[in-house]
């Protein structure tokens, strides 16, 4: 259905007494914000985690920890995460395993996700930050610079970093990638218990899963001690998938050639970490891609009209895989 007959599906429907709440920290709540009235002013919307008629709410949208935000609403019917991830509800305490949740899945986020792990690896391959650094010191520095042919793991080949992969091939690089669950792709993927094989033939290693249980964590001493060539690491995930102490002792020891890293074990990065002015550590401030909000909006309310109709959910994440 498209965006501009939901008007008459609402009113038909007769939902005006339903709400829908949007609990998120100002960026990038004002943006949904926006949207949601542009796209779809018939819903009354409440913003932050209360609502003046909290028995209406029937669908929270909803984006990083928002304390225990479900208990307060005994109508739900969906609730949404606002960006890729939805690891911030399936943490949440207080979420009721008979509701569904879904994330937003989006070809734009894809794109601006892939750009920047592209972005990362070519800063790498050609030693970028040589050139940044010397450029701040008035310094004419050529540099004959081996071009290290990459043999690129993406780890996690869901929608995004299965985009990233395939462009990443397309240009021209080695790519394998590896997942939980067997995927067909056009290069080589490895599954399950195939982690060791596929880390023992790369240099470059791309962490796009999900945080779930198993995933918590695996970024450590122990998994960065399988990789057989000295590697670069490129975090786009989550911070709590990596253990930071343990990559810093990686670079240490010269395992891991250097990181890019966008998320962290804790946002915003604390000002004493040592990360931050660490010479073979870039940083971002989880800002590798973005949802987009009127993609977003459609989504959501496209969901909910089939949560009203019985219809199969889209993007709905698996509770018990935790993603
Ligand atoms: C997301 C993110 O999951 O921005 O969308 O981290």
């Amino acid at each position: 259905m498209s965006i501009s007959n939901y008007d008459s599906y609402f009113w038909s429907h007769r939902i005006r007494d339903l709400r829908f709440l949007i609990a998120a920290p100002k960026e990038p709540m004002q943006k949904w914000i926006k949207s949601f009235r542009r796209l779809a002013p018939q819903i009354p919307l409440d913003i932050g985690t209360e609502s003046p008629h909290p028995d209406q709410v029937v669908c929270i949208l909803i984006w990083g920890d928002q304390g225990d935000i479900f208990s307060k609403f005994k109508n739900l019917k969906l609730i949404y995460s606002m960006g890729a991830g939805a690891d911030h509800i399936v943490w949440n305490k207080s979420l009721p395993s008979h509701i569904p949740v879904c994330r937003i899945v989006d070809p734009q986020m894809a794109f601006s996700m892939s750009n920047y792990i592209i972005t990362a690896v070519l800063n790498y391959h050609r030693n970028w930050y040589h050139f940044i650094r010397h450029q701040k010191e008035k310094e004419w520095m050529q540099y004959d610079y081996p071009e290290i042919p990459l043999r690129i793991g993406v780890m996690g080949i869901g929608h995004l970093g299965m985009d990233a992969a395939k462009k990443l091939q397309y240009l021209g690089h080695h790519v394998i990638g590896y997942s939980i669950s067997k995927k067909k792709a056009n290069f080589p993927t490895y599954y399950e218990d195939q982690l060791d094989e596929f880390l023992g033939q790369i240099n470059v290693l791309v962490c796009t899963v999900p945080l779930t249980k198993t995933t918590k964590g695996l970024l450590s001493l122990k998994l960065f001690s399988k990789l057989k060539e000295p590697t670069y690491l490129i975090n786009v995930a989550r911070g709590k998938i990596h253990i930071e102490k343990d990559i810093l002792t990686a670079i240490e020891k010269g395992i891991l050639t250097g990181v890019c890293l966008d998320v962290f074990e804790v946002e915003p990065l604390p000002k004493e970490s040592p990360i931050w002015e660490h010479p073979k550590i870039m940083i971002t401030p989880h800002n590798a891609s973005f949802s987009f909000p009127v993609q977003g909006v459609e989504q959501v309310i496209e969901n909910f009209r089939r949560v009203q109709s019985g219809e199969p959910l889209l993007h709905q994440v698996h509770l018990d895989r935790m993603y």
